[in-house]
C-alpha cells in the first residue's frame, strides 16, 4: 500500500518515469548546447552532438562537469537563460574562496518547491502543517528551499532561520510548529536547549524533522528523535543541482528517493569515470533535465553513495540513494557549512608571523561540531608576551570566521612542532566518525 505522496510521479511505473526522463534529457541537452557556449565547446571537443542522445544510456557520451568548470566560468558562464529570466541566485563556498553561483528562473523555483514539498509530505506533512525552518536563509539554499516547499504544499512556512536557540524553543512552543527543518547538529542543539529549559518533548507539537546538509549517523538520528519526540528524516541536496530536495527520505528511513524526474542520477567510478551498475558504491553524478537557468550536465558531486531500485515499503518508485558515505575531495562539512582546508591555508598565508604549517581538528562535543586550528608560528614570534599571543589568536580567529562563516578556536604553537609529512600531508583530524 502506498503512503500519501505529493506528486503522482513519485509512485509512477518505472517505465513511465524512464520515458519522461528520456524526453526531458533530449530536450535539455539541446537547450544547453544551444545556449551555453562553454558546454557547446566541451561537447564539440568530445565529438558529441545533441542528436547523438537517443536513449538514457547515451548520457554516458556527454562530458562530465566539475566544480572547477563552475569556478572557471564564475559567476554566470554556465547560465543557459538570459539574466532577465533569472529571478533568484544562491551560492556556496568553493575551495579557493570563490563561491559557486546557481541561478533559478521562476520555473526552476517551482520545481524546487515541488521537490521540497515531496520531502515535507514524505515526513508526514500536509497543507495543515506549520513548518519551522531553522536552516540559514541567505545565499545558502537550506532556508529558502524548505520555505518554498512549505508554501508549495499550502502549509505555513515559519522562516526562523538559524541562531538564538532559546528563542527557537519559544517559537516552537508558541507557534505550535509540527515540522522542524534544520541540520542534524542544530536539531540536537535545539533538543538539548529544550531539555535545559525544562520543556518536555510532549509540551511541543513537533512530529517530524527534515534534517540534512551534512553527514549524520543512525545514532545521531535516534538521539534527535528522543530529544525532540519526533521522527527524523534525512534530506539531501547541493547548491549546484537545486539545494535541498534533490533526494528525501520516506517513512522507511532506509535511504532517500531521488527526484529523478528532474535530476538524472548516475554512479561512476571516481577514478575512471566509468558508469557503475546499480548497487555498487561510487561517486554520485547528476544531470538536470528540467532546469532552465543553470542546468548542469553530468555534474560530479564528489559524494560517495549507492543507488537502488529495490521496491520500497512506502510505495514510491523513484530510485533511492544511500546516505552519502563520504566524499572524494577534502571538503569538510562543519555545522552544515562547507569548509575546504585550503581556505584556512589562504587565511594563514595572509597573516604575518604564521608558517604554512597547521593542523585542523574537527570533533563533535555535546553533539555540536567543533573546529580547532593549530597554527605554527615563525621563529620571530614572541610566545612569552601573553597579550601578543592572545591578540594574534583573536586576529586569526576573526579572519577565519569571516572567510569560513563559522567560528574556529585557534591555538598558536611553537615553530617546528607540527609534524612534517613525507607523503600526502595530513592536515585534518576528523574525530566525528560520521561515515562509519
Ligand atoms: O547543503 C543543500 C541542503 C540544504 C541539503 C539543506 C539538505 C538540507 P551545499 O551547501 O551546496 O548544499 O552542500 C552540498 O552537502 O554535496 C553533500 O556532501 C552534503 N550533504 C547535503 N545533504 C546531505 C545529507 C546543501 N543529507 C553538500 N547527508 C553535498 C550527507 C549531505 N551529506
Amino acid at each position: 500500500m502506498s503512503e500519501r505522496v505529493w506528486n503522482p510521479i513519485e509512485t509512477a511505473p518505472v517505465e513511465e518515469i524512464k520515458a519522461l526522463q528520456l524526453a526531458r534529457l533530449i530536450h535539455n541537452v539541446y537547450h544547453v548546447y544551444n545556449n551555453v557556449p562553454y558546454y557547446r565547446q566541451r561537447m564539440d571537443e568530445a565529438g558529441v552532438k545533441p542528436q547523438d542522445i537517443q536513449c538514457l544510456a547515451d548520457l554516458a557520451k556527454l562530458p562530465f562537469t566539475y566544480k572547477q568548470d563552475l569556478r572557471d566560468t564564475y559567476p554566470y558562464g554556465l547560465f543557459a537563460t538570459p539574466m532577465t529570466e533569472v529571478v533568484e541566485l544562491h551560492a556556496s563556498s568553493g575551495t579557493t574562496g570563490k563561491q559557486i553561483v546557481a541561478g533559478y528562473t521562476q520555473h526552476d523555483i517551482d520545481i524546487w518547491g515541488d521537490c521540497a514539498a515531496r520531502a515535507i509530505v514524505a515526513a508526514g506533512g500536509s497543507p495543515k502543517s506549520k513548518v519551522h525552518v531553522s536552516y540559514g536563509y541567505g545565499l545558502f539554499t537550506g532556508g529558502m528551499g524548505l520555505h518554498y516547499g512549505a508554501q508549495t504544499l499550502g502549509a505555513v512556512a515559519i522562516p526562523v532561520s538559524s541562531g538564538n536557540t532559546k528563542r527557537q524553543v519559544q517559537i516552537l512552543q508558541d507557534f505550535e510548529s509540527d515540522i522542524l527543518c534544520c541540520t542534524p547538529s542544530y536539531a540536537t542543539y535545539i533538543g538539548e536547549t529544550l531539555r535545559d529549559m525544562g520543556v518536555k518533548p510532549e509540551e511541543i507539537k513537533l512530529s517530524a524533522g527534515i534534517l540534512g546538509a551534512e553527514p549524520w549517523t543512525e545514532d545521531s538520528r535516534r538521539n534527535i528523535e528522543a530529544l525532540l519526540g519526533i521522527k527524523a528524516y534525512d534530506i539531501y541536496g547541493l547548491t549546484e543541482i537545486i539545494g535541498p530536495g534533490v533526494a528525501y527520505e520516506c517513512s522507511q528511513q532506509t535511504g532517500m528517493h531521488i527526484c529523478e524526474d528532474h535530476f538524472l542520477p548516475e554512479i561512476i567510478d571516481p577514478d575512471t569515470g566509468e558508469v557503475l551498475p546499480e548497487g555498487t558504491p561510487g561517486e554520485l553524478v547528476f544531470t538536470c533535465i528540467t532546469k532552465e537557468a543553470f542546468p548542469l550536465l553530468r555534474y560530479r558531486t564528489r559524494d560517495i553513495a549507492t543507488l537502488t531500485r529495490e521496491k520500497c515499503g512506502c510505495g514510491r518508485t523513484l530510485i533511492k540513494m544511500t546516505k552519502p558515505r563520504g566524499r572524494t575531495d577534502d571538503m569538510l562539512i562543519i555545522r552544515g557549512v562547507n569548509v575546504f582546508p585550503s581556505q584556512i591555508e589562504t587565511v594563514l598565508f595572509q597573516t604575518s608571523q604564521t608558517s604554512p604549517h597547521y593542523l585542523i581538528t574537527v570533533d563533535r562535543v555535546n553533539n555540536t561540531d567543533t573546529l580547532e586550528v593549530q597554527v605554527e608560528m615563525t621563529d620571530d614570534f614572541q610566545f612569552d608576551a601573553v597579550r601578543l599571543v592572545e591578540q594574534k589568536q583573536h586576529e586569526i580567529e576573526a579572519a577565519l570566521q569571516s572567510t569560513l562563516g563559522i567560528s574556529p578556536k585557534v591555538r598558536l604553537v611553537s615553530p617546528k612542532t607540527i609534524q612534517r609529512s613525507e607523503g600526502k600531508s595530513k592536515r585534518v583530524i576528523d574525530k566525528r566518525r560520521l561515515y562509519e
